[in-house]
C-alpha cells in the first residue's frame, strides 16, 4: 500500500535530492549528487520525472555537452520524463541585484540569454512547463529599487520569453514562482495573487501561469490551500512545489506533510478533485543533519505521505457522517447562484427575510473540522 508508481505522476527536481546542505552558517554536509544517479534512484522509487535547472545538470561533470548525453541516457534507460525545466538566475554573484529586473542592464540580458539557451534543451527533453522563480528580483532597501520600473522590465523580459518560444513552435508555457522574500530581504511578485496581477498585464497572459510553492506562501502567513484555490478558479495553476513549513520563518522546504499537515490534506483533497491534472513536484530538501542514505528515505516519504493524505481524502469524502455534515454546514449552498435565472437586483426586495433570525443559526463548522481531524488522525 502507498507505493508510488509513474502514473502518480510523481516529480522531483535535481536540486532537491542534491542540495548539499550549505546554508547560510554551515558547509555542505554531504557530497554532490551525479544526475544520472538520481533519475536511476528516483526512477526505482515510482517516480514519474525529474526536473532540473541549467546548473543543475553540471553537479559533478563541468561539461555541459557530456552532462546533457549522460542525462538524456538515464532518461532513456528509465523512461523518467522532465515535465518542467528552469533557470538559475541566483547562485553566480552576477545576479546579486536580481536577474530580469537587476539594475544593471548588461546582467539583465545576459539573463535572458541563460533562460533562452535552457528553453532550447527543455523543449528537446519534451518539458512543457518553464518555471520562473524571481529568487533575486528584490530589494534590501526602498531606496535601491524603482519597483515600477522593475515591473516593467519584469513584463518585457517575460513577453521576450514567450515571443521567443511562440517563435520557435515549442509547446511551452511559463509558470512564475512567487515567493516573498530569502534570499533578498523583500522578493518582487511576493504572493500568488501579486504575480496573478502581473499575469493579467503581460503580452500573452494565456502562456504565463503559476508555480506556487507550500512554503512560500506560508512563509508570508497566507492559506496555501486557499491560494491554490484560486489559482484554479482563474486557470493559472500550471505547475506546483509541494513541501512543508512551519509558519513564518525561513524558508525550510520540509518533507511534504512535515510542515503543516492539516493544511497538507486539505491540498491533497484540493489536487485529487479540483481539476489539477499535472505533476505532483515536490521541492523540498533533506535535512541538513541526515546522511546519503536519507536523501533517498525522505524522497520515498513526500510521496508515501502524499498517497496516505490521498486515501484519507477519499476515505472523509465517501463518509456518510461526513456527507451529512457537510450537508448541516450548507456547504454544497454555496454552488447555487444568488440570484435565480432570470431574477434582477429587483427582486431582493421581495424576500421574506428576517436578519435575527438567521443571525441565531449555527454553521456547525466545527463538527465538520473535528470530523477531518478524526480522519486524519486515524481514528474513523
Ligand atoms: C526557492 C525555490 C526554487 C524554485 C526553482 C524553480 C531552488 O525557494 O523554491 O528552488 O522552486 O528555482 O523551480
Ligand atoms: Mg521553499
Ligand atoms: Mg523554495
Ligand atoms: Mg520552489
Amino acid at each position: 500500500n502507498f507505493i508510488p508508481t509513474p502514473t502518480d505522476q510523481f516529480t522531483f527536481g535535481l536540486w532537491t535530492v542534491g542540495w548539499q546542505a550549505r546554508d547560510p552558517f554551515g558547509d555542505a554536509s554531504r557530497a554532490p549528487l551525479d544526475p544520472v544517479e538520481t533519475v536511476h534512484r528516483l526512477s526505482e522509487l515510482g517516480a514519474y520525472g525529474v526536473t532540473f535547472h541549467d546548473d543543475d545538470l553540471l553537479a559533478v561533470e563541468p561539461d555541459r555537452d557530456k552532462a546533457i548525453a549522460a542525462f538524456r541516457k538515464a532518461l532513456d534507460e528509465t523512461g523518467m520524463k522532465v515535465p518542467m525545466a528552469t533557470t538559475n538566475l541566483f547562485t553566480h554573484p552576477v545576479f546579486k541585484d536580481g536577474a530580469f529586473t537587476s539594475n544593471d542592464r548588461d546582467v539583465r540580458r545576459y539573463a535572458l540569454r541563460k533562460v533562452i539557451r535552457n528553453i532550447d534543451l527543455a523543449a528537446s527533453l519534451g518539458a512543457k512547463t518553464y518555471v520562473c522563480w524571481g529568487g533575486r528580483e528584490g530589494a534590501e532597501s526602498d531606496a535601491a529599487k524603482d519597483v515600477k520600473a522593475a515591473l516593467d522590465r519584469y513584463k518585457e523580459g517575460l513577453d521576450l520569453l514567450c515571443s521567443y518560444v511562440r517563435e520557435r513552435g515549442y509547446d511551452i508555457r511559463f509558470a512564475l514562482e512567487p515567493k516573498p522574500n530569502e534570499p533578498r530581504g523583500d522578493i518582487l511578485l511576493p504572493t500568488i495573487g501579486h504575480a496573478l496581477a502581473l499575469i493579467n498585464d503581460l503580452e500573452h497572459p494565456e502562456m504565463v501561469g503559476l508555480n506556487p510553492e507550500v512554503g512560500h506562501e506560508q512563509m508570508a502567513g497566507l492559506n496555501f490551500v486557499h491560494g491554490i484555490a484560486q489559482a484554479l478558479w482563474h486557470g493559472k495553476l500550471f505547475h506546483i512545489d509541494l513541501n512543508g513549513q512551519h509558519g513564518p520563518k525561513y524558508d525550510q522546504d520540509l518533507i511534504f506533510g512535515h510542515g503543516d499537515l492539516k493544511s497538507a490534506f486539505f491540498l491533497v483533497d484540493l489536487l485529487e478533485n479540483g481539476g489539477y491534472d499535472g505533476p505532483r513536484h515536490f521541492d523540498y530538501k533533506p535535512l541538513r543533519t541526515e546522511d546519503a542514505q536519507d536523501v533517498w528515505d525522505s524522497a520515498a516519504a513526500n510521496m508515501r505521505t502524499y498517497l496516505i493524505l490521498k486515501e484519507k481524502s477519499r476515505a472523509f469524502r465517501a463518509d456518510p457522517e461526513v456527507q451529512e455534515a457537510l450537508r448541516a454546514s450548507r456547504v454544497d449552498e454555496l454552488a447555487q447562484p444568488t440570484l435565480a435565472p432570470g431574477e434582477t437586483w429587483a427582486d431582493l426586495a421581495k424576500d421574506d427575510f428576517d436578519p435575527e433570525v438567521a443571525a441565531a443559526r449555527g454553521f456547525h463548522f466545527t463538527r465538520l473540522n473535528q470530523l477531518a481531524l478524526e480522519h486524519l488522525l486515524g481514528v474513523r
